[in-house]
């Protein structure tokens, strides 16, 4: 051991002193899990020098994004133990009200982001707050952790290849302690060093002794003042080994024991001990102090939390936890404006508020100079300049990931999808990630995803898809669906004013099929709020998107056989306006519920259990839905249009529904 550094004594033994925290701290709480005390524990011993050396390294102000093994982060950041042990514990006072375990929360007041479950899905957020850093010129260091075994996630890749093409002042620092779960490395990557990845990347990399704390501190100190001079992300793998299982019930008989062995000589602890002492820095007398500092710290906090009740809720904070609480205040358009296409519609909108906001950030693939494949960015590049319209590498759930850690760090991304059908690649940063985050933490993500989604353009199984009810099934998402130009400029303004996440589903083929007028000014439409297309007495169309368009035009058709239907078009589709729908319902007596997706699973089937549940009363005829058919979407236009899609089905289902 060296230390190189210009670290003085005082420090040395500070180092100590963080060191044996988070050791004593975990061995008391493995007493607290063989009593039952607690249910769950991810060991971090053996590998605190790397959690310690690099939070003793950065600011307070530096991001730190750890993972399960990482105690020592928040240790060594000073974060109120209180709390912590309450989180550890699953006790009330801890940071998720006992809404999610052990270190899966975010504390932005010390700069610490917490995972979730889903390995290297923090990485991308890294990318986020390394963006905001940059763009707010504030020179924070991220400190991204990942495992070993989680190099092999998409994520990883995503996040270090946008992180090396935007510069941004991230670490990536990976703990290799040669096991995934039960997997050794033989069998989770072929490199010989995780570092070497760098290369690949066009960025730096190092390899270091994860269990040398002044290692880890001199490394991240000098990288992280290269990095504060612009000098882009760097990979740090730093080797090392956990001395206990996976998590404490998996045991470690897939750990040879010779392995063990080698590596209790190698204990971080131990051998620092063993420097500080040959350097006549250690005594017997300072260690007894450091130990009484260390009961002196945690005692009380143990006790607390020990005593602390079981958190209680109600079904009523539950589900009003899902969403940060908005006031909506209705801005009604005050001119008619100008005729317009749907695709105008929707950029001018976004032009107009990203005049109106500077905060707000447009990211998506092919989006800057070309414009967006539907063009809807044209121009938007010379206006507003290369930080705020930015193209990525193509990356669905990198640029995901990203929007959190911009929309924690306080601004508002607009992320657009290239065709709505990529986001399954992203699908995880949406439901588990960006849903979550409130329920879980209370940190709102005020984000917008734009959807482009939609058949009848002959363009095939993989750029016609209507996937909303992938998310439909999500709490914690907002969905809407404008089908006029009109909705579509005040959906989009409530979107953004909307501080949680929103799926904005703009329908390709409406963009240059679809005309209306749209008022001038700043208009908004409440999400939630559905509309009355057309009134009727006979039938109601309970639809939105395309479905509107179609329902519109049968109902014109029957008018003429005096066939009187209402067309009610949802707009929000989360949440959805139950009021109206019941409503139109108890007017007419019969419902016919269309939409553009394949039927099994689709929105109507929520819609019709609904129904069933709350309009019983009222039905003269069965709830009829109308979908797509079960099939992926076919490619050849006269199949799409007259098999697949529902369009030629109506006009039999509105008679069935008034023969019942
Ligand atoms: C996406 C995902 N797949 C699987 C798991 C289950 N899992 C939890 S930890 C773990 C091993 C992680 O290994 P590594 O990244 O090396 O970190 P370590 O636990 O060794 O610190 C696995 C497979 C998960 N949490 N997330």
């Amino acid at each position: 051991m060296n230390n190189n550094t210009k670290i003085n004594d005082k420090q040395l033994l500070d180092l100590l002193f963080y060191l044996e925290l988070p050791r004593t701290i975990e061995n008391r709480m493995l007493n607290y899990l063989r009593q039952g005390k607690i249910s769950k524990w991810f060991s971090g011993i053996g590998q605190e020098a790397i959690s310690v050396g690099s939070t003793y390294a950065l600011n307070k102000d530096d991001m730190i994004l750890p993972m399960h093994r990482n105690l020592g982060v928040f240790t060594t950041r000073g974060i109120d133990l209180n709390s912590l042990f309450c989180q550890l514990m699953g006790k009330e006072g801890g940071f998720t009200k006992g809404r999610d375990r052990s270190f899966h929360f975010g504390l932005p007041s010390k700069n610490i982001i917490g995972m979730i479950s889903h390995l290297a899905a923090m990485l991308p957020v890294a990318t986020g707050f390394g963006l905001a850093s940059k763009l707010k010129k504030q020179k924070k260091i991220i400190l991204s952790f990942t495992g070993d075994g989680s190099t092999s996630e998409g994520d990883f890749h995503e996040a270090i290849n946008l992180a090396a093409v935007w510069n941004l002042p991230i670490i990536f620092l990976i703990e290799n302690n040669g096991y995934g779960l039960s997997t050794p490395s033989s069998e989770q990557f072929k490199c010989k060093k995780l570092s070497d990845k760098a290369v690949g990347y066009g960025i730096k990399g190092f390899t270091i002794d994860g269990n040398n704390v002044l290692e880890v501190y001199n490394t991240i100190s000098k990288v992280a003042k290269d990095i504060r001079k612009g000098g882009g992300p760097v990979i740090i793998e730093a080797i090392t080994f956990r001395m206990r299982g996976h998590e404490e019930a998996s045991g470690t008989d897939y750990i040879p024991k010779k392995i063990f062995d080698k590596w209790l000589k190698k204990d971080p602890i131990e051998n620092y001990k063993k420097y500080l002492k040959s350097k006549k820095i250690l005594t017997d007398t300072i260690q007894k102090k450091i130990d009484k500092k260390i009961c002196k710290t945690i005692d009380s906090s143990f006790e607390f939390s020990l005593n602390a009740k079981k958190p209680k809720s109600t079904f009523s904070i539950e589900i009003n936890d899902v969403y940060k609480k908005h006031t909506f205040n209705l801005k009604s358009p005050k001119d008619k404006g100008l005729e317009m296409r749907y695709v105008d519609s929707i950029s001018n909108s976004l032009r107009d508020i990203m005049l109106n906001n500077d905060k707000i950030i447009i990211m998506g693939q092919d989006i800057s100079e070309y414009g967006g494949v539907f063009k809807i960015t044209k121009g938007f590049l010379e206006k507003f300049g290369s930080d705020r319209v930015r193209n990525t590498p193509i990356i669905e759930s990198g640029v995901l990931g990203a929007s959190v850690g911009l929309a924690l760090d306080g601004f508002v991304p607009i992320i657009e999808m290239q065709f709505a059908d990529f986001v399954s690649c992203g699908f995880n940063q949406i439901v588990n990630n960006i849903a979550k985050t409130h329920y879980r933490w209370n940190e709102s993500l005020n984000i917008t995803i734009r959807m482009p989604y939609g058949g009848g353009m002959s363009a095939g199984p993989f750029h016609s898809q209507s996937p909303e009810s992938w998310f439909f099934h999500t709490p914690g998402l907002k969905i809407v669906a404008p089908s006029s130009p009109f909705d579509a400029k005040g959906l989009l303004n409530a979107s953004i004013e909307d501080p949680n996440p929103v799926l904005y589903f703009e329908h390709k083929y409406m963009y240059r099929n679809i005309k209306g007028l749209v008022p001038n000014d700043y208009y908004n439409i409440k999400i939630g709020k559905a509309d009355i297309k057309k009134t009727g007495t006979d039938v109601s169309i309970i639809t939105y998107g395309m479905g509107v368009h179609w329902a519109l035009d049968i109902a014109n058709k029957l008018e003429n056989d005096n066939i009187s239907i209402e067309v009610i078009d949802l707009r929000s589709l989360i949440p959805w306006d139950k009021n109206l729908v019941e409503e139109s319902i108890s007017k007419t007596n019969r419902v016919l519920i269309l939409h553009e997706a394949n039927l099994t699973g689709g929105i109507g089937a929520e819609i019709s259990a609904h129904i069933s549940e709350k309009c019983f009363k009222y039905l003269d005829a069965p709830v009829m839905r109308l979908g797509a058919i079960d099939t992926p979407i076919p490619f050849a236009s006269d199949i799409e249009k007259e098999i697949y899609l529902p369009i030629n089905k109506i006009e039999q289902k509105i008679n069935e529904l008034l023969n019942f």
